[in-house]
């Protein structure tokens, strides 16, 4: 194999946890050769070289997209498989009615069945990762096992992976066991078990993003939420960015909206013209845990260190630094290719696909040239706006946290919670369409409180109690608001411009936590008046503004009745403290 034998005898030799679960494993599953990672670069380019070889990797136009490449994955296997993910706590409650569960014994049995001799002419690879900078005390570290090459250039952008990372699992002895095997890809021999109580992973059939990788979705959101429960803070779906102002002063938000709901857009915003001398800094892009401090105040790191973000839509305008960063070292899933070997997706505004994701001559008539969920696989160092305090080990101080969803109509373009309770029940509520990340239909309504639906790791009513309890202990908790870009007009015509317009609505929001923006008490919360929005030279109508601010009183009834019967489901768990809150909720608008 690529890697020097005397350097996999020294890694195997740091942490004897890790070895004697990697020798069990071999056992169960019975690879031809076993390899551990150090992450170095050399290792990198033989897994890459390798790949090419087998045609696995496609190499791109190495003049106009240097280092990067394209991966096409099965068809069957390109998102999300919520309906065959489970959360396996001894007891069913735990997981709550948000998840499915499976008793441990159980799936224990199911997966290692299905592992058994399933690296049989495959190589076993031992990917130790740290979620987290590898100097932070918040930072957690995780070791995956998987057969996938791919899965392995994939982790070692999205995470801290290798060498250090294993020094450090050998010195606190903890890690998360993800394993991994991405077996024949048959989706009726697909699963994702999450065993929160033993910190381990078990995931089966899929060589996709949120199924495979298992440092992210799995590890960051739904075992970590857990871990966080137990710990006192919290693991959430949510981008971190800072606004700095002309004067140099830097506000961190955290926002939490559904997969495919702009995340990353968000995280890499360019202000409008108007803004000179205001800067946007990425800190995150998916994934935030958050730390109370010593002074009171919340704190955020980014547990990975690169974007897995979607592709379609993303151009200098929508998102130039997106566009910028994805233009080398990045791996394409998905996307469709020019005849000049480059990826094109739905959105690019240049170019013409010749072959579609699936390697077909393009024809409009079979669907999208790329996948609606291909993906851009970078490290986020590329990022032209990365913040440089993305690396800070004890993250950055959090401002404002923000919910959205992708709504229609209801949600008015941004709302300002009265309490952190009042937006502990604002996060609860958040419903959206669903998207192309998951399996199944899209554009359907669904609540998703927090953004979170998919990812929590135990049951909702416990993960809202735990929010309520660690707001109660900050001294200085973040404000918290509830925005939606997607509001349309009767004729479906989005009615707020969106990308680097968002600005505006964070200026207010950075503002209102400074007590320097005006706002309107309404029965939903605060929001901002009719002059209390920045909307100079934007060419938006008054009557939009008004429509995109409205409250319509009959309608917030019928969702908070809705609210109520969602919340209903979580029976006597449910925090009485958020019951309360509702019906407080209700009486504001005459309910
Ligand atoms: C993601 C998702 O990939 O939320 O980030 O699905
Ligand atoms: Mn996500």
């Amino acid at each position: 194999m690529a890697t020097a034998p005397q350097r996999i005898t020294h890694l195997e030799n740091l942490s004897r946890e890790v070895a004697a679960w990697v020798a069990e494993v071999a056992r169960l599953t019975v690879p031809d050769a076993v390899v551990w990672c150090d992450g170095s670069e050399s290792e990198r380019r033989a897994l890459q070289a390798r790949l090419v070889e087998a045609r696995e990797l496609i190499p791109l136009n190495a003049a106009s997209y240097p280092g990067c490449h394209l991966y096409r994955s099965d068809p069957n296997d390109v998102a999300r498989v919520e309906h065959v993910t489970f959360v396996c706590t001894r007891e069913r409650e735990d997981a709550g009615p948000n998840n499915h569960w499976m008793a441990p014994a159980e799936a224990h049995r199911k997966m290692d069945d299905l592992f058994r001799g399933c690296m049989r002419g495959r190589t076993l690879y031992v990917v130790p990762y740290c979620m987290g900078p590898i100097d932070s005390p918040y930072a957690r570290c995780g070791v995956e096992i998987t057969d996938s090459p791919y899965v392995v250039l994939n982790m070692r952008l999205m995470t801290r992976m290798g060498r250090e990372a294993l020094e450090r699992i050998a010195r606190e002895g903890t890690f998360v066991k993800g394993l991994h095997s991405t077996g024949e890809l048959d989706p009726a021999r697909r699963f994702i078990m999450h065993f929160p109580e033993e910190l381990s992973i078990k995931s089966f059939g899929s060589g996709y993003g949120g199924n495979a990788l298992l440092g992210k979705k799995c590890h960051a959101l739904r075992i970590a939420s857990w871990q966080a429960r137990r710990e006192g803070w919290l693991a959430e779906h949510m981008l971190i960015v800072g606004i700095e102002n002309p004067r140099g002063e830097t506000h961190y938000l955290a926002c939490a909206f559904p997969s495919a709901c702009g995340k990353t857009n968000l995280a890499m915003l360019i202000p409008p013209a108007s803004y000179a001398g205001w800067k946007v800094w990425t800190v995150g892009d998916d994934i935030a845990w958050l730390h109370p401090g010593s002074d009171g105040r919340l704190y955020a790191i980014n547990p990975e260190k690169g974007y897995f973000g979607v592709v379609p839509g993303t151009n200098p305008q929508t998102n130039r630094n997106a566009f910028e960063t994805i233009r080398r070292d990045t791996i394409f899933t998905n996307v469709a290719l020019t005849a000049e070997d480059e990826p094109w997706w739905e959105g690019l505004q240049a170019g013409e696909p010749l072959f579609d994701w699936q390697g077909r001559p393009f024809d409009p008539k079979k669907g999208p040239a790329a996948h609606p969920n291909s993906r851009f696989t970078v490290s986020a160092e590329q990022n032209p706006c990365y913040s440089p305090a993305a690396d800070a080990p004890q993250g950055v101080p959090i401002s404002a946290i923000v919910f959205g969803g992708r709504r229609r109509s209801l949600a008015p373009l941004v709302y300002q919670a009265r309490s952190w309770t009042h937006g502990v029940l604002i996060g609860a509520g958040v419903a959206s369409e669903t998207t192309a990340a998951a399996t199944g239909e899209v554009g359907v309504v669904r609540r998703d409180p927090m953004a979170m639906k998919p990812f929590a790791g135990y049951n909702f009513a416990d993960y809202w109690d735990h929010w309520i309890k660690v707001g109660a202990a900050l001294e200085r908790p973040p404000q918290i608001f509830h925005v939606n870009w997607f509001r349309q007009g009767d004729d479906g015509k989005f009615l707020w411009p969106g990308f680097g317009e968002n600005m505006r609505v964070l200026r207010w929001i950075i503002d209102r936590c400074g007590g320097a923006a005006g706002a309107v008490d309404t029965p939903i919360g605060h929001l901002p008046g009719p002059t209390d929005l920045d909307t100079h030279g934007l060419p938006i109508h008054g009557s939009t503004l008004a429509e995109l601010l409205e409250v319509d009183r009959d309608a917030w009834r019928a969702e908070f009745g809705q609210v109520g019967a969602y919340l209903d489901e979580f029976g006597e768990r449910l925090p009485q403290a958020l019951k309360r809150e509702l019906g407080e909720a209700l009486r504001r608008v005459g309910g």
